[in-house]
């Protein structure tokens, strides 16, 4: 696959209302856009750090995967999120093929009007890692 950049980094937080003022007033990023995810029963807010997101995650139900995370005592960075240039099937084939285990096995729709998918971190050096693509 070809990776072009990192495309966001997602944070997990308990409360983006909460979260917002450490990255707003004291790291004096923007929030651009806050969406709701209903599928993957997330609330997400947009930074923007040069090319790079910081994609801030609030569960908005307790059986969320970010809502587990959190309560597992996980915090902070969730996942890194690859922007690939020749297609996330295309990505998650040859991942299939390398015997790296996939969450999704075809792309589908996430915020920001990407196409995404999910690696499973036992088999990504413990990195809940996302493949997108416009
Ligand atoms: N990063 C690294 N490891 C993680 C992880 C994360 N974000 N989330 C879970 N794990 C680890 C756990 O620590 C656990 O490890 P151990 O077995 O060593 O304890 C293992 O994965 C299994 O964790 P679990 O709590 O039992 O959770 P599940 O298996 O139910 O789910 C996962 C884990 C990654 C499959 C699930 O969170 C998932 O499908 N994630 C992809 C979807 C997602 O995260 N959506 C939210 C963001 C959506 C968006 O950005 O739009």
């Amino acid at each position: 696959m070809k990776i072009s950049h990192i495309e966001h980094l997602g944070i997990a937080v308990e409360s983006i209302e909460k979260a917002l003022p450490y990255f707003e007033n004291v790291l004096g990023l923007e929030c651009y856009a806050v969406e709701e995810v209903a599928d993957q029963k997330v609330k997400t807010a947009f930074l923007k750090v040069g090319e790079v997101k910081l994609e801030l995650l609030e569960p908005t139900s307790p059986d969320s995967a970010v809502a587990k995370f959190l309560e597992k005592g996980g915090r902070g960075i969730h996942h890194v999120a690859f922007a690939v240039e020749d297609g996330v099937a295309n990505a998650l084939a040859e991942c299939e093929s390398k015997e790296i285990r996939l969450i999704d096995k075809a792309p589908r729709p996430g915020a920001e009007k990407l196409q995404i998918a999910f690696l499973h971190p036992k088999s990504t050096c413990g990195i809940l890692t996302e493949l997108c693509e416009h």
